[in-house]
């Protein structure tokens, strides 16, 4: 049928909608909320004849085509082909020339003739995708779980684009190592919720977590232990690793953010490389790094250099946070003495800016935009170079500071968006700072002050929530702290605040945990938390 046709069916539709014209299946699950959605009764029944087509023979495009079938076909058991055709299949594909879709945006249709999708850009295709799988019943996540015939969909019309561009999720894997396998898992989380950005926090003082050429130490010293075992043997990622897993996010529209933390949060990397080191406290030992000797200046663009090669994304976090904690041996270090005399600096926070600012121009040159932490709003570096994480929910300042000269911000304070804290009142192990992180309050963020103009709006680019590891030592405590609370969070990232509302929401959570079971999640149950006792 052509596609003019198939959606003139589906206006029709919409036309005969009744308020109570709800279908009782899984679809009302649906997590982010879509931003048009309406349904009609009845549904469409996938068949061991079906065709899919993809009007395109663009390598994206086609390979979100390929990873639907891979659903269906690892559900049922069943191989499909894939069609290119103008649009007469079963399924449908299309890309449609820029401008009527939004960017990330697609709209689908399922009536009685099957199911259109149209998207002007692959990742449209992809989140559309997404959609599909949760209007499926769970049974979708099983392998071999549900035969092609009891694949239904509900009668739908959606059009759906994100409110966000960034929709953000970090791991720290310094203080825990994780691996492989549980990233890419995570990875297709985010993709499950359409979520778009990874930020892979690689390193810090419990571990440095990427192989660095020319500097093996790095991991062979700086890698080994953990939090928990800081004796342990060396863990980190290979480049063939990061290269894998750079392209396994990719295939799911996601970008990977590196960040390799300076000059602070260093105390890995100085076990390493000593020479490198700007000191640090007794507390905090080897804390930093020596912001003015050129030949820790030149490791570090070694490793920038490196990382960019690597990541192919347009971001390099390079932190920037905390340095104050264990700075004090600045002071009397010669390098740092004598860029001051150079620059007339009076005092060692003009040091640490104007590392922020030369280390910002190299990312630059690298061609990528440097991401750092909202400490850096103080430190003069061009806001076109730099997107600025707020996350100091106790300083509202430099978020507005931040916005005022023209930065593009992430919004991730800690409360609600540090998903180290706990989530519920009976949870012991985990932070709390007057309060602590529940589901309810990550979905009702962000909230943007009223005096923003249109403009400021405009450079809030996204949401993101940051998993601290100091007290994660597990796979299934990562997914203990990180689920459901993912779910707030996308549809915070992508639905338009007119569209949430938090009860409803719950109650698709609530069918949604069936997924969670069927994917053997260890998932707190807020619904129910004696149910799901904390993992510690
Ligand atoms: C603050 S967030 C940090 C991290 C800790 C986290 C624990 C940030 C930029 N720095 O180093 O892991 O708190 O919640």
């Amino acid at each position: 049928m052509r596609t003019s046709f198939k959606f003139a069916v589906a206006i029709f539709f919409l036309w005969n909608l009744s308020p109570a014209a709800t279908w009782a299946g899984s679809f009302r699950e649906l997590i982010p909320q879509p931003k048009v959605y309406n349904t009609a009764e009845g549904v469409y029944r996938l068949h061991d004849k079906l065709t899919v087509s993809i009007n395109t023979n663009e390598r994206k495009s086609v390979g979100v085509v390929r990873y639907f079938i891979n659903m269906l076909s690892r559900a049922s058991g069943d191989q499909l082909q894939l069609l290119t055709d103008d649009g007469s299949a079963d399924i449908a594909f299309e890309i449609v020339a820029g401008g009527t879709v939004p960017a990330e945006g697609y709209e689908l249709a399922v009536n009685a003739e099957g199911v259109m999708v149209r998207a002007s850009k692959p990742a449209g295709l992809f989140y559309a995708v997404q959609t599909i799988r949760q209007l499926f019943p769970p049974e979708i996540e099983t392998e071999g779980g549900l035969s092609l015939d009891d694949m239904q969909l509900p009668f739908v019309h959606i059009a759906d684009s994100p409110r966000f561009p960034w929709r953000g999720f970090m791991l720290d894997e310094s203080r825990h190592f994780f691996g492989r396998e549980t990233v890419l898992e995570l990875i297709d989380r985010m993709a499950f919720y359409k979520l778009n950005r990874f930020h892979w926090h690689l390193t810090d003082t419990d571990g440095w977590r990427i192989e660095i050429e020319g500097y093996p130490r790095l991991t062979s010293v700086g890698g080994r232990g953990d939090r928990t075992n800081p004796d342990g043997p060396a863990q980190y990622y290979t480049q063939e690793d990061i290269r894998e897993i750079v392209a396994y996010a990719a295939d799911r529209f996601i970008t990977i953010v590196p960040e390799i933390d300076m000059p602070g949060h260093a105390a890995a990397a100085n076990r390493a490389y000593p020479e490198f080191s700007g000191g640090g406290s007794s507390r905090h030992p080897e804390f930093t790094f020596n912001p003015a000797k050129p030949e820790t200046i030149q490791f570090l663009k070694d490793v920038l250099r490196q990382v960019a090669e690597l990541f192919p994304g347009e971001w390099i976090h390079y932190g920037g946070d905390e340095v104050h904690f264990a700075n004090k041996q600045w002071v009397d270090d010669k390098f740092v003495r004598a860029l001051m005399r150079e620059e007339g600096y009076e005092n060692i926070l003009q040091v640490e800016h104007h590392f922020n600012r030369q280390m910002a121009d190299y990312i630059s040159s690298l061609g990528k935009t440097t991401v750092g932490w909202d400490e850096i709003v103080n430190a003069g570096v061009p806001p076109d170079q730099a997107v600025i994480m707020w996350w100091r929910h106790d300083k509202p300042q430099q978020r507005d500071k931040a916005i005022e000269r023209g930065y593009r911000v992430i919004i991730c304070p800690r409360r609600p968006y540090y998903f180290d804290f706990v989530q519920h009142e009976s949870h012991k192990e985990g932070r709390r700072w007057g309060g602590f992180c529940p589901l309810d309050m990550v979905y009702a963020h962000p909230r943007i002050p009223d005096s923003y103009s249109k403009s400021d709006v405009g450079r809030i680019m996204g949401v993101q929530a940051n998993l601290w590891t100091e007290k994660v030592g597990s796979p299934d405590r990562l997914e203990f702290m990180s689920f459901p609370r993912m779910a707030g969070l996308a549809e915070a990232a992508w639905t338009m605040p007119e569209a949430k509302n938090y009860d409803e929401f719950a109650d698709r959570l609530k069918q949604q945990l069936k997924r969670y079971r069927l994917w053997g999640l260890s998932y707190f149950n807020p619904f129910n938390p004696e149910q799901t006792p904390e993992i510690k």
